[in-house]
């Protein structure tokens, strides 16, 4: 527990650097979205899917914005096939053809209710479904497994708890971003609001 709180640290701190391939675009006349993919492994250590998703949507390239991968077609699928069989085959620390990876879906805010972090609908999945004793259909994990975990058992999905043990995940730069939902401007103004607001009522309680 300490240690891997240290870890965390540390890689807050950005003093680990994670290993990234190259970003891929899915190019549009190769019948793609003309976003581009980038695997992130965090070498040797699991990362949750909060900070895995954090690290994603804190991710620019050249002016995109990045958020974990979202997977909305069977076309996606097989483009994203590619690149983590790709990214598999140059590190010798991994093995099979891929290796699982956060995507961009969560249900912990309702179950069974699953939601791409970025506001797409998901319309699409993949969960392995066809399973007979081990491995088991998926999603499984109810209240207690609510983020996505993609290549689970080949390339299908599974649900996974927070720390589910992945050292992978995916992130997807859109160009040009536009389906990054934004933090609204008033938002900070509305924090400074309330702080105001919170000093007079202390001031209130202070006079009374
Ligand atoms: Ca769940
Ligand atoms: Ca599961």
């Amino acid at each position: 527990m300490k240690k891997s709180m240290i870890a965390g640290a540390i890689l807050a701190l950005g003093l680990a650097a994670p290993a990234v391939a190259a970003p891929v675009q899915w190019k549009a006349a190769d019948g793609g979205n003309d976003h581009w993919y980038e695997v992130v492994w965090n070498v040797g250590q699991s990362i949750a899917w909060t900070s895995a998703n954090a690290a994603a949507t804190s991710s620019t390239l050249n002016g995109m914005s990045g958020y974990l991968a979202t997977v909305t077609s069977a076309a996606e699928q097989l483009f994203l096939n590619a690149v983590n069989a790709a990214f598999t085959a140059s590190s010798p620390f991994h093995g099979g053809t891929y290796t699982t990876a956060w995507l961009g879906a969560t249900d912990r805010d309702s179950e069974g209710n699953w939601v791409w972090q970025n506001g797409e609908s998901f319309t699409y999945s993949n969960w392995y479904a066809e399973g007979w004793g081990w491995p088991v259909e998926q999603p499984n994990g109810w209240i207690f497994q609510n983020y996505l975990a993609g290549w689970e058992t080949g390339d299908k999905w599974g649900d996974r708890a927070n720390n589910g043990g992945l050292q992978k995940y995916v992130v997807e730069y859109d160009a040009p971003p536009v389906s990054n939902v934004p933090v609204p401007a008033s938002l900070p103004l509305a924090a400074a609001g309330f702080g105001i607001f919170g000093l007079i009522a202390r001031r209130r309680r202070k006079a009374a």
